[in-house]
């Protein structure tokens, strides 16, 4: 059984029933949703020419490995609607792997840590509520230093 973390965006629709669809579905057979963090709106990073995102983090134990945890993950992002058309553009919901308990994964599909998890405060902020002693197995570093250490982003809470 692995503990692992998983940051959930949209920023297309209904943000929030489009996030709480998606952990209910992530909670079946060989995963089990622990804790989710609060929902907060933040502005875009990477393509900056879109709609606010709503962003939350789940924190999950699985028995599912890496590969099984992406498929799991990608099924879900296909039956909500998710269409990949502009890269880093809008989404109805995005679900990246962050963690996987202390796992280090450089796959031609997959990488874990979540290579840009470290500079995002959409993802560390919520992290942030749910783990802020957990030690980022690649930079060593905790959730609460790397989040003192990230380039500012608007991120605000809108509710727990
Ligand atoms: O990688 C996740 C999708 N995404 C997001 C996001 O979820 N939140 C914010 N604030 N900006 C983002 N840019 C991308 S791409």
């Amino acid at each position: 059984m692995k503990l692992i973390y998983l940051s959930l965006g949209s920023n297309i629709g209904d943000r929030e029933r489009n996030l709480r669809a998606a952990v209910e579905r992530l909670d079946a057979p060989g995963l089990r949703v622990l804790r989710v963090s609060p929902v907060y709106e933040t502005e875009p990073v990477d393509y900056t020419d879109q709609r606010w995102f709503l962003n939350l983090v789940v924190e999950a134990e699985t028995t599912l490995f890496p590969l099984q945890l992406l498929a799991r993950v990608q099924k879900i992002e296909r039956a909500l609607g998710r269409v990949r058309t502009v890269p880093k553009g809008p989404r109805i919901i995005d679900i990246d792997i962050l963690l996987y308990g202390a796992a280090v994964v450089h796959g031609a599909k997959l990488e874990i840590p979540h290579p840009r998890m470290a500079e995002r405060r959409f993802v560390l902020v919520p992290l942030h509520d749910l783990a802020p002693d957990l030690r980022h197995p690649v930079a060593r570093a905790t959730v609460t230093e790397l989040l003192r250490a990230a380039p500012p982003a608007a991120v605000r809470l809108i509710h727990s």
